[in-house]
């Protein structure tokens, strides 16, 4: 059983879908952070990072932290979602770090100032629009010409996902990026998707473009 600390945003609905795809039986904590829950004392034993997702695998004890680790690790738990060893597995890796390191930051960056901060830092939005903007062509020509990021359905598109989902908030159109379209609608489909997407709170069907 793992006990899942999470919200309702992109970062938190990469690990309730993964532990849905994976079918791991799991407890969900809703931690608001709309409401700060995620300073309170108990919380930071689990994520010492203020930050939501979190998990405790009751099966051994282990807490961690970071949507990236706590996907390898169910990945790694469940011989699935990531290849054990070699290429394919470093190649998986690599995407999830991508993710991790530029459209997550950057995307909740356009969101801060784009969507709900507009004209108080122009600078700020050019730049964070354009990054937004280059980061998507690369996503769609690796697309182009692999079904999934990683070749086969891996933790890289269960990360990748849910910040596409937000497409309304960073105002992309997706039609503008035929191949993340293709992508993001089959992944959309997939039943864990929408499963996980609900948590902790159902807000409403999966955006479609
Ligand atoms: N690098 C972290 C980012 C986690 C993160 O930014 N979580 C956001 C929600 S999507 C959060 O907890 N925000 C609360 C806050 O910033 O106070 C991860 O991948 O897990």
């Amino acid at each position: 059983m793992i006990d899942l600390y999470t919200w309702s945003t992109p970062n938190g609905r990469k690990v309730s879908i993964a532990l849905e795809e994976l079918g791991l039986p799991y407890t969900v904590h809703a931690i608001d952070i709309t409401k700060d829950q995620q300073f309170a004392p108990d919380f930071l034993k689990v994520s010492p990072n203020n930050k939501i997702p979190a998990i405790v695998d009751r099966d051994n004890g282990l807490s961690l932290m970071e949507s990236g680790a706590i996907l390898t690790y169910l990945a790694d738990k469940t011989g699935r979602l990531l290849p054990a060893s070699g290429e394919k597995r470093y190649r998986t890796l690599e995407w999830l770090m991508w993710q991790i390191g530029g459209p997550g930051p950057t995307l909740g960056q356009v969101h801060a100032y784009c969507k709900f901060n507009k004209g108080k830092a122009p600078f700020a939005e050019e730049r964070l629009m354009k990054e937004a903007m280059r980061l998507y062509k690369v996503f769609d020509s690796r697309l182009a010409d692999h079904e999934y990021l990683a070749d086969d359905y891996s933790i890289a598109d269960v990360a990748a996902w849910p910040w596409v989902s937000r497409f309304e908030w960073h105002s992309v159109d997706l039609n503008q990026f035929p191949n993340v379209l293709r992508w993001y609608l089959a992944i959309a489909a997939r039943p864990a998707t929408a499963r996980g997407y609900s948590v902790p709170v159902d807000t409403g069907s999966i955006p479609l473009p």
